[in-house]
């Protein structure tokens, strides 16, 4: 079967939706240049010494930088001359991220999480870069925070790299979710995912049950109803964890199951959700529902919270519909 490239795919898609522009198209070439990037250095991550430390100077005389800092580094570098972008945030930067004049700007803001899970690097365990694409609202020269503290519906694309055995893009445009895998022989992402559905139940719950003493009666017996034979299913889910959020999405969206960060309580009355609500939960709860999933902070809808500060947090309960309305039926 002749592959498909995610160019071609993009093309096709800019042609069916009246969105998609040139523009934009350019924008997600550009990021997936920056993901193949990022890809080659993580797949040689203990090799360049490109770990560790920072401030070292590696045997190309270069300034070895983290896994992290330097994937952040690339996506701003590169993003910033897609000529699609007025405005950046990271994960990695406390503030937003102005394209600066001196470079053609569009329309777009972009927001990721340039490397997820990275402490998991060190055991070379799948890391990955999350991202979310919004139009700018404001109409001043300058874009501002506005344009990047906008509700998880109104993005027009989302989606994430995934470096693992192999390296996988998974994005959303609003049409359906669609998978491609990095030939490195090639260079290329090839569609090997069409039209990505999660099941409408798995059979894995993934959650750190580490923080069980920290968590609150309700999550106690969510968490519970998936451990035991009295759920839908008549038998126990199996439990899987890797501590990336990318990994544990990925698995979640293709066999289906639940992932929950559920709030934590280190002082009584004073929950906290660990997961960022810009760079993670929101794009990660388009793309499940654009599968046919469902993401809540554990009572309303992930795509519907309102941002109030750039790094904000939430808990989260991602994956697919009856699992996930499975565990409200105790949260609420
Ligand atoms: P914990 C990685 O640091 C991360 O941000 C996500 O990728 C992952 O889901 C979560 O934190 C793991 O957190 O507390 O279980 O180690």
């Amino acid at each position: 079967m002749s592959q498909v490239t995610v160019t071609e795919h993009l093309l096709i898609h800019q042609k069916k939706s009246p969105a998609a522009s040139g523009v934009f198209t350019q924008l997600l070439y550009d990021l997936i240049l920056s993901a193949k990037l990022i890809s080659r250095s993580v797949s040689k991550a203990g090799l360049l010494d490109v770990l560790g430390e920072t401030g070292e100077i590696n045997v190309q005389g270069e300034q070895v930088q983290k896994l992290d800092e330097y994937a952040n580094s690339v996506l701003i570098h590169r993003m910033e001359r897609s000529g699609a972008l007025c405005l950046m945030a990271s994960e990695e930067n406390a503030d937003i991220i102005p394209v600066p004049e001196r470079f053609t700007r569009g329309d777009y803001v972009l927001i990721f999480d340039p490397l997820d899970g990275s402490s998991n690097i060190d055991v070379n365990i799948n890391v990955g870069t999350i991202f979310s694409i919004h139009k700018r609202i404001t109409s001043a020269a300058a874009p501002a925070i506005e344009d990047v503290l906008q509700p998880g519906y109104r993005q027009v694309a989302a989606g994430y790299v995934l470096y693992g055995p192999s390296t996988m893009l998974v994005y959303t445009t609003g049409m359906g979710v669609h998978g491609f895998t990095l030939d490195p022989s090639v260079g290329e992402f090839l569609l090997s995912h069409p039209d990505m559905r999660i099941p409408e139940s798995g059979k894995y719950y993934s959650v750190n049950e580490g923080n069980a003493a920290m968590w609150d009666q309700p999550t106690r017996e969510a968490i519970n109803y998936f451990k035991g034979s009295e759920n839908r299913r008549g038998q126990p889910y199996s439990s899987r964890y890797v501590g990336s959020l990318v990994g544990d999405f990925h698995r979640t969206l293709l066999y289906g199951g639940i992932f929950a960060y559920p709030k934590v309580y280190q002082k009584p009355g004073e929950g906290k959700g660990k997961l960022r609500l810009l760079c993670e939960a929101a794009p990660l709860a388009f793309v499940v529902e654009q599968a046919g999933g469902k993401a809540t902070d554990g009572e309303r809808r992930i795509l519907e919270l309102v941002p109030q500060r750039l790094h904000e947090r939430v808990p989260l309960f991602i994956g697919s519909p009856r699992d996930v309305d499975d565990a409200m039926r105790f949260m609420k």
